[in-house]
């Protein structure tokens, strides 16, 4: 009896505890099974997102493609990259693709298509009072991206060399070389991407809600109705070019005495033989023309003469010509960074190359501008681009992924070459979310969305 109530005690301990182990078996079955669920979710749902995300990174391979093979087709006349190509919601696959540009004149409205990097100031061959005059451009930061690029140590006023970056939390050298990046300049002392990119933070050149509402949410701002950027979209490093003819050939250098004959030669091909002796009576045994231009107003040129001529004429002795600004392309911000143009002057040029068609060498800005000024800016002006900028933004055919990045095309020998490539995605969807709405709604996207806001 003892023994057989032991070992029904005993024998219900052994129950309680099989109990026990039961319930958390059962527990434990039922934990791993919601776990091996949820990640069994989670895991789809990633790779979903994964193929998206490789979707949109072959969409971006598709428009570096597509790019290159327009700059290609149009390299002898650009302006088909601005009227004819199109450069927005370009389908690749099931996907779609924008070059999108800030709006320089609206930032109300976006704008798509290449950049031209010759109607840009470039960071490596401007000068300090060039580099002043951009837009949110501080003296500190000017003095020191000078000092920056220049290969001496000497600080320049408001300046900085190694004394100042060696310092730093995390110290670095300055560089005394020139910029490879435009993002470089983040490195110089003053710099910021509050001053390089201004109130545009997510760099769509359009005023969002919130670059409009003052402290409220990031970015801070003015809350004054209007998109003030900073001067990312004025400059550059890449703008460079031969100092050829356009058709490859040497162009004659003025200030050589001993191309008295070429320069006959060269005019006798343009004018009567007569009216070449006469220009030549004006050009000095050793003449010294500051610039093409000086060449036109004291050799006595006609203005449709100087058109034949001009792209076949050089005052430097270099190579190649860096940073030289596109005229033709460069907006009013960067005009106005040209030495000596006021206001008054920049917009005569730009209702002038709206209203005219003859624009095939920098001759017409002497038509525009008084002597003095055309002069002033001659050695600084073209009419040519070799280099383009895109900003690419790719979005998966389900909505679900969306990439974008920032790339440099440059032109010169032919094929059209990648010289940069950076990431943008970080800085988030730039275009309409009702894009990616429509398109996770597997809707078409309409042209109220690609258009203005
Ligand atoms: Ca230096
Ligand atoms: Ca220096
Ligand atoms: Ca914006
Ligand atoms: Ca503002």
């Amino acid at each position: 009896m003892r023994t057989t109530r032991r070992q029904f005690v005993g024998s219900s301990r052994a129950n309680g505890t099989i109990l026990i182990v039961t319930i958390w078996v059962v527990l434990v079955l039922a934990g791993l099974a919601l776990v091996f669920a949820r990640s069994m979710r989670v895991a789809a749902i990633v790779s979903t997102n994964q193929v998206a995300s490789v979707e949109a990174e072959c969409i971006a391979a598709g428009a570096c493609q597509y790019i290159t093979s327009e700059l290609a087709a149009n390299a002898t006349d650009s302006s088909a990259l601005e009227q004819d190509v199109p450069w927005e919601s370009l389908q690749v696959g099931k996907g779609y693709f924008w070059v999108l540009r800030s709006n320089l004149e609206d930032d109300s409205e976006f704008d798509y298509g290449l950049t031209d990097e010759a109607g840009k100031i470039n960071l490596n061959s401007a000068s300090l009072e060039m580099l002043l005059k951009l837009p949110g451009m501080t003296a500190e930061l000017a003095a020191s991206i000078i000092d920056w690029r220049d290969e001496d140590s000497d600080v320049s006023t408001g300046g900085a060399e190694d004394e100042y970056y060696l310092l730093l939390s995390e110290p670095y050298n300055c560089k005394n070389a020139e910029f490879e990046t435009v993002d470089e300049v983040l490195l110089v002392k003053g710099a910021s991407e509050e001053l390089l990119h201004g109130e545009d933070t997510n760099l769509n050149g359009l005023l969002d809600d919130n670059e409009n509402d003052g402290d409220n949410s990031e970015p801070a701002d003015n809350r004054n109705g209007r998109l003030d950027g900073g001067f990312y979209e004025y400059v550059t490093v890449y703008s460079v070019e031969a100092n050829t003819d356009s058709e490859g050939n040497e162009r004659i250098y003025l200030n050589d005495a001993s191309a008295r004959t070429t320069l006959q030669t060269a005019l006798q091909e343009v004018v009567k033989e007569e009216r070449a002796l006469e220009i030549m009576n004006n050009v000095p045994i050793s003449p010294s023309y500051g610039s093409v231009m000086d060449f036109y107003f004291r050799s006595g040129l006609t203005m449709e003469e100087f058109v034949q001529l001009a792209d076949r004429l050089t005052t430097s002795e270099e190579e190649t010509l860096p940073g030289l600004v596109n005229v033709n392309t460069a907006s009013k911000e960067v005009l106005l960074c040209l030495p000596g143009l006021e206001e008054t002057d920049v917009d005569a040029l730009l209702s002038y190359r709206e209203s005219h068609d003859d624009l095939d060498s920098i001759a017409w800005v002497a038509n525009v501008l008084d002597r003095e000024k055309a002069t002033a800016v001659g050695n600084y002006i073209t009419v040519r681009s070799l280099q383009y900028s895109a900003d690419i933004i790719c979005l998966s055919g389900n909505g679900r992924a969306y990439k974008r990045y920032k790339a440099v095309f440059d032109t010169q020998g032919g094929t059209p070459q990648i010289v940069y490539w950076k990431s943008l995605t970080r800085f988030g969807w730039p275009l309409e979310y009702e894009i990616v709405e429509a398109l996770r709604k597997g809707e078409p996207i309409t042209d109220a969305m690609i258009g203005m806001r």
